[in-house]
Parts: C-alpha cells; structure tokens; sequence
C-alpha cells in the first residue's frame, strides 16, 4: 500500500518505519525541514532503541517530504499539546494535517488518526473536513498509539491495539492494515469510545501517580519511609502502588488527562491528581531551599533534563520547573544530563556541572546516575537530594554528604 504519514515525531517516525518494513511504500510528512532533510541524508532525528536497525531495514520503502501526496491511506501522527492558559487541547495541527489531506484525497482512501484527542474530535472536527464534496466513500479510523518511550518500537509490535472506526468497514480495513507488524491483539470499536479509550489509559497512570505522591507528602509529615511502606503495601496481592517523583512530565502523562477536564465538570478527582502532581517541582523546590537556607549565594546541580529515566525526552520534563522555582529563590542552577545530547545549555561534564554546588538534586531516574562516585566530585557543600531514591545513600553518606530523599519523614 502506499502510505502518507504525516508526522515524522517520536510517533509518526517509527508507525513509518514499521509500515514501511512490512513492505509498504511510505512518505513521511513533516512541517519541519531540518527533520525531513536528516531523514533523507539517511540520519534519525532522535534516539530510540531499535531505531537505527528499523531505519537501515526500511529505508528504500521510506522517503521524507514537506508535502503531502495522494496515497490510499493518510495516518495523521502530529502532536496534540495543552494550551497551557486554557487548559484544553490544542488541535492546530491536526486542523491543518486534515486540510491538508482534505485537498489530495479521493474516493476510497482510508484516513487514519493517532494523535491524542478529545472525545468527539474525529466526528466534530476531522470527518467534516474529509466529506467534502465527490467524496462518496472515505475510510476513517482513530488508532492511538500506546507506546511508552525508550520501549516504543517493541511496544508497538507487541501491544494490544484498539481501533476506533467510522463504521465496520472502516474499522476491518484499518485493523488488516495494523496487522501487518503489530504482534499484539487488534480490538475495533467506535472512534469516539477509541478517543475516551486512550485518555483513560494515561488518566489512569497519573491518578495513581498523584496518590504516590500524596503518600510520600504524608509519609515526610509522619516521619515514615514512603518507599518502604509502598514495597511492603505492594506485597497485596491486589495492591500495585506506583512512585512518587519530582513530578510528572513527558507529553502525554501530564497533558491527556485535561481533554477529559475539558469536556466535563464532573472530573473531579482527575483534575485534583493533575494539580497533585503540578505540584511536585514547588514541594522539590521546597526541599531545595531547606537544604541550602544557611548558604550566602547558592547554587545547586539538577541531574537529569529528560522527563524520565533512560530517555532523551525533555517535553514537560519537571527539571526546568524545578529549575525556575529555584532561581525565582535567587539560587543558581547548573544542569547535568549525558542524555540530552541537544540541549545546548547543558553542562559539559559532571565535574564541571558539580563545582562549587552546593546541593546536588537527583531528578531523572537515569541508570548512569547510579554510578556516579561521590568522591569523583568537588562541590563546594556535600548536600544531596535524591528525589527518586535511586541512589546508594550509604555510599553517599560514607562521603560525608548530608542526604533528603523524597518521601522520608525525619524524626
Ligand atoms: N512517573 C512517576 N512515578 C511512576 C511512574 C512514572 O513519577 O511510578 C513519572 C515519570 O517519571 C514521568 C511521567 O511519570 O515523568 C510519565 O512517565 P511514564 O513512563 O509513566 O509514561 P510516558 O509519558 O513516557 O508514556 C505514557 C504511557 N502510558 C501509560 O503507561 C498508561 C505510554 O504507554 C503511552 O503510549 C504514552 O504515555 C502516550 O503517548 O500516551
């Protein structure tokens, strides 16, 4: 089949790559030049697991453009972001990706949307824009994606997916089309429950996360252990506690639960756990300045850029709250992530990163962070915060470091 994707994020570029695989001829859209530029001097935009040997494999089915061709099916993969004054879903993009399919398409081709939207989008505002006029048959499908990053190429071979068609045809067709690389099993259903489907799914997660938190703030208030206590709640066979961190980031956790906000007032405890875990980087920032009040001039060292461990995803990644809470406190702050190999304002290496800090503040769950060698370190004050309780605290304190970890109540 000849397939259009347009999109070519952490999303669209591997759903292209694995349709492309699978022996379908696929052009990848982007508004962005510099990534269609890359792709076509055989370069990767960013880093995923398995991309490279998936890219090597399907590139002589695959070609980046900055236009849109017609081709039988169009699958729509663009970002769907907050508006952060408004709290709704910014649809612009998928606005424009659907006109710009609306004036190639013809009778027969099949749409598809993956991108996150509200319940009702694709009725309101996708399919509209589709049955123009001479369009006597289109196929419409909203198929979300589901997978996490630093997994997404197996998980989306091996996850369960759900289709949400126009109607029975389209969903078959969609689902034959999926079939081609997922391993996992297809489910079809209407796009509108698809739509509610996928915000459930990462409501869910942030619900569940925000409840972590809020037993790590009661835990610091009881002098208690919040990650003991969670292993052994977890013990229950029926109990499955999730961590509490410096807060929630990355584009989907932290966003998708507000396309259900803003279509009902009744969402009540999900709009709570949101502001639960907005909160996370002001309560971090207050560790902060607890750990470095005495200091004249102080700065400190955020570890970790990325949204989350072992990626190099920085999209609503808490460090750069965390970050502005402290300089609005007059502290200094230096960043260090190995990861985040594009982010220009990065501190070269750890060393320099940690001269003369005066508090170090582990924020992204890395598994290279759990090697650094405190005495590899010259800071100018040995205070550590670990707000994932990663660390091997004993060999920190053997160093002499004084140590917060979030969610441990001293007594
Ligand atoms: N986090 C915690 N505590 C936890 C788990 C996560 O604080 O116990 C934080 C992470 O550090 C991170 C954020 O939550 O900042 C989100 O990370 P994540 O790994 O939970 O999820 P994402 O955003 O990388 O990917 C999610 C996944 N959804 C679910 O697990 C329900 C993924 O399957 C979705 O495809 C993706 O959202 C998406 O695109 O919607």
């Amino acid at each position: 089949m000849k397939i259009c994707v347009l999109g070519l994020g952490y999303i669209g570029l591997p759903t292209s790559l694995l349709f492309a695989s699978a022996g379908n001829t696929v052009l990848g859209v982007d508004i962005n030049n510099n990534i269609v530029e890359k792709l076509n001097r055989n370069e990767l935009p960013f880093k995923e697991p398995g991309l490279d040997e998936l890219f090597e494999k399907s590139k002589n089915n695959f070609k980046a453009s900055n236009t849109v061709q017609s081709s039988e099916v169009y699958i729509i993969a663009v970002p769907t972001p907050l508006e952060s004054e408004m709290k709704m879903a910014n649809l612009d993009a998928v606005r424009s990706a659907t006109d710009a399919i609306a004036k190639v398409i013809i009778d027969g081709q099949i749409v598809i949307l993956e991108s996150t939207v509200p319940p009702g989008t694709s009725e309101h505002l996708i399919l509209p824009k589709l049955q123009k006029e001479g369009i006597n048959t289109i196929f419409f499908a909203h198929c979300p994606e589901r997978a996490i990053p630093g997994k997404t190429i197996h998980e989306m071979i091996h996850n369960d997916r759900i289709i949400g068609g126009l109607n029975k045809d389209s969903a078959e067709k969609v689902k034959n089309l999926y079939s081609s690389f997922v391993q996992g099993n297809i489910f079809t259903t209407s796009t509108r429950t698809a739509e509610f489907v996928k915000l459930m799914e990462n409501t869910f997660r942030d619900v569940n996360i925000a409840l972590a938190n809020e037993f790590s703030f009661l835990a610091e208030e009881l002098t208690i252990n919040v990650w003991e206590a969670i292993k052994l709640a977890n013990k229950h066979p029926r109990v499955n506690i999730l961590k509490p961190g410096p807060g929630v980031g990355g584009h989907c956790i932290a966003i998708d639960p507000m396309f259900l906000a803003e279509k009902s007032n009744k969402a009540r405890i999900i709009t709570l756990a949101r502001e639960i875990n907005s909160s996370m980087p002001v309560h971090v920032g207050k560790i902060i300045n607890e750990m470095v009040k005495d200091v004249k001039n102080p700065m400190i060292t955020l570890l970790g850029l990325a949204y989350k461990g072992n990626v190099d995803d920085i999209r609503e990644s808490p460090t750069f709250k965390i970050k502005r809470i402290a300089e609005n406190e007059g502290i200094s702050v230096k960043l260090y992530d190995p990861l985040v190999y594009h982010f220009t304002e990065k501190s070269s290496t750890l060393e320099e990163a940690t001269k003369n800090s005066d508090c170090l503040v582990l924020v992204t769950d890395h598994e290279l962070f759990k090697a650094i060698d405190p005495n590899s370190i010259s800071m100018r004050r040995k205070n550590l915060i670990d707000t994932r309780n990663i660390l091997n605290h004993s060999l920190w304190k053997d160093a002499g470091y004084q140590i917060k970890i979030l969610g441990v109540g001293c007594g």
